[in-house]
């Protein structure tokens, strides 16, 4: 990828400070410790004051930035078209933030098209903040990270992400795999976080059979600058609605494709 032009460098520094006021404000808002302090959409699918609110604050701040950008978020869906549009979840890892534990996000990317390009994601009780632009690498609070060096799936430590989107038995058998080959199997509630987890090498690989654009719109940009492979997640129905994602460091992921039958790109 040839290196990024100005324009691209200055919304992602522009977006590193409208997410780092949001996260700041979802930590203002954060539950306690506890029961869930959320409404549910459906089952173990959670919608949180919060969720509203740092999407609207995202919405409004990006638009006076950039108004001739584009504009998507998990709530109030596609607000603006344009070459470039952002794509924002407010709070990641909802069903985590609503019990008060730590393990969320707020995450935001840009896509020049059809084109992940940048991203920035947050997690403000972890104090990490990830970062990537395409030609520019991907960083974790300013230090560049790369994909794992596991080669052997029976020392790999593997995470998949689950919703009542995934029927049971498809679920169980993508686990069944995975624990075949010997890997230790991890679920943990943000899929953007367990991404940008691949992409520094914490984990040698992420799978969700249902994930939306939202989720990973910031962290393919990790992956990419990462050097971790990716299946043809955009390409499979992930532009415009919900898709199977399959990451990993890029000595496993052939072996946990064939093991999984998720393709890679
Ligand atoms: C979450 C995703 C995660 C998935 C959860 C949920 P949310 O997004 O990041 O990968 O397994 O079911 O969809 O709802 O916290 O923004």
């Amino acid at each position: 990828m040839s290196s990024p032009s100005p324009a691209l460098a200055y919304r992602l520094e522009a977006a590193r400070a409208v997410v780092h006021d949001a996260s700041r404000l979802a930590m203002s808002m954060r539950p306690p410790p506890g029961g869930p302090v959320a409404t549910q959409k459906s089952a173990q699918d959670w919608l949180t004051e919060t969720d509203g609110a740092v999407e609207a604050f995202i919405a409004s701040r990006m638009k006076t930035l950039f108004p001739e950008d584009g504009f998507q978020g998990e709530e109030g869906g596609v607000a603006r078209s344009g070459q470039l549009r952002w794509v924002v979840d407010p709070i990641d890892g909802t069903s985590n933030y609503a019990r008060g534990r730590s393990r969320w996000c707020v995450s935001l990317g840009l896509l020049d098209g059809d084109e992940p390009v940048a991203g920035v994601i947050e997690a403000p009780a972890l104090n990490e903040v990830y970062t990537a632009l395409r030609g520019a690498g991907a960083f974790l609070n300013g230090k560049p990270i790369h994909a794992s060096p596991v080669k052997d799936p029976a020392s790999a430590m593997i995470e998949m992400g689950w919703s009542n989107r995934v029927p049971k038995p498809v679920f169980m058998e993508k686990i069944d795999a995975i624990m075949k080959l010997g890997a230790m199997p991890r679920s943990g509630g943000s899929g953007a976080l367990a991404l940008a987890d691949v992409a520094c090498g914490r984990l040698d690989g992420y799978i969700e059979i249902v994930i939306n654009l939202w989720d990973v719109a910031a962290a393919l940009p990790l992956l990419a600058e990462a050097g971790a492979r990716v299946s043809p997640f955009l390409r499979d129905g992930g532009l415009t609605g919900a898709a199977t994602i399959l990451a990993a460091n890029p000595h496993i992921a052939e072996t946990l494709s064939q093991a999984v039958n998720i393709p890679l790109a």
